[in-house]
């Protein structure tokens, strides 16, 4: 965008925008509303024929060259703002709780990598979640639909990660996703992890007692959820809020 001299030039960008300067490989983030951030320096504007004209030089033709004003090519990315983020394996009914807790429409589908791009919903008190496509293992080496939707939990207060129960292994389920973040990187694993347990209908309440005591070695927070029953999502949905409050 051109402005005149004197004047800024602003481009409107949406909260969550990351702009990068190609070349210096400075980077903004606009995390706020209204926030404004100079990315460039403009030109100023060279000596015209008024500032020559003087009783000796009436009808001067001269000018100054002026400054010409910075350039550069920038990347802009959007990350989603979200306070939660839905992490867990292709199919754990991340899309489902979304739309249970929320009045979000995501797509729900009994096969893996339903969602391909990242859902929001706002809970009741507010507090948005994102819905993110499933991992796999190996996404940090581009399996599945890769690594690449992480970066909209990045700045997320706190990730809840879905462990579906018709998993047989949910310790090895938990474990793939937590490399996954690890491989990530971007402080992901530091960030306050609740686990949700999934589909809770599907099993007796011992193998639900059993996912708890098993996943309690890594997570003192952990959820269960069937969103089959009403009473399970407001129970979900307040803990969500509670932990979010803190
Ligand atoms: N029985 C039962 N099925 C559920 C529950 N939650 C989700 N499902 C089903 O599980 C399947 C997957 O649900 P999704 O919400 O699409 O799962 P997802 O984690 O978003 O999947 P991806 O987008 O592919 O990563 C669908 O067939 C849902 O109907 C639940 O609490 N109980
Ligand atoms: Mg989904």
């Amino acid at each position: 965008m051109q402005g005149r001299t004197g004047e800024d030039a602003y481009i409107d960008l949406p909260i969550g925008s990351i702009v990068t300067n190609e070349a210096s490989g400075r980077v903004i983030e606009l995390t706020e509303d209204g926030q404004i951030s100079k990315i460039l320096h403009g030109g100023r504007g060279g000596l015209g024929n008024e500032h020559f004209k003087a009783s000796t030089n009436i009808t001067p033709e001269q000018s100054t060259p002026g400054m010409e004003g910075e350039e550069a090519d920038f990347k802009v990315e959007l990350n989603l703002i979200a306070d939660a983020g839905l992490i867990g394996l292709p199919n754990a009914g991340k899309s489902s709780l979304l739309n249970s807790l929320t009045r979000a429409n995501a797509k729900v589908g009994a096969y893996a990598f339903t969602t391909l791009d990242p859902n929001l919903g706002a809970l009741a008190g507010g507090y948005i979640l994102a819905d993110i496509p499933g991992l796999i293992e190996g996404a940090a080496e581009g399996k599945g639909l890769g690594h690449k939707f992480l970066r909209h939990v990045k700045r997320t207060k706190m990730l809840l990660h879905l462990v579906s129960l018709e998993n047989e292994d949910i310790e090895g389920v938990y474990k793939t996703i937590r490399a996954e973040l690890e491989k990530y990187g971007n402080g992901l694993t530091e960030k306050k992890e609740v686990v949700v347990l999934s589909k809770t209908d599907l099993v007796g309440a011992d193998k639900v007692a059993e996912a708890r005591k098993i996943l309690s070695k890594y997570s003192p927070d952990i959820l269960e959820v069937t969103i089959l029953d009403d009473a399970s999502i407001k129970k979900l949905g307040d803990s969500v809020t509670q932990l979010l409050q803190k």
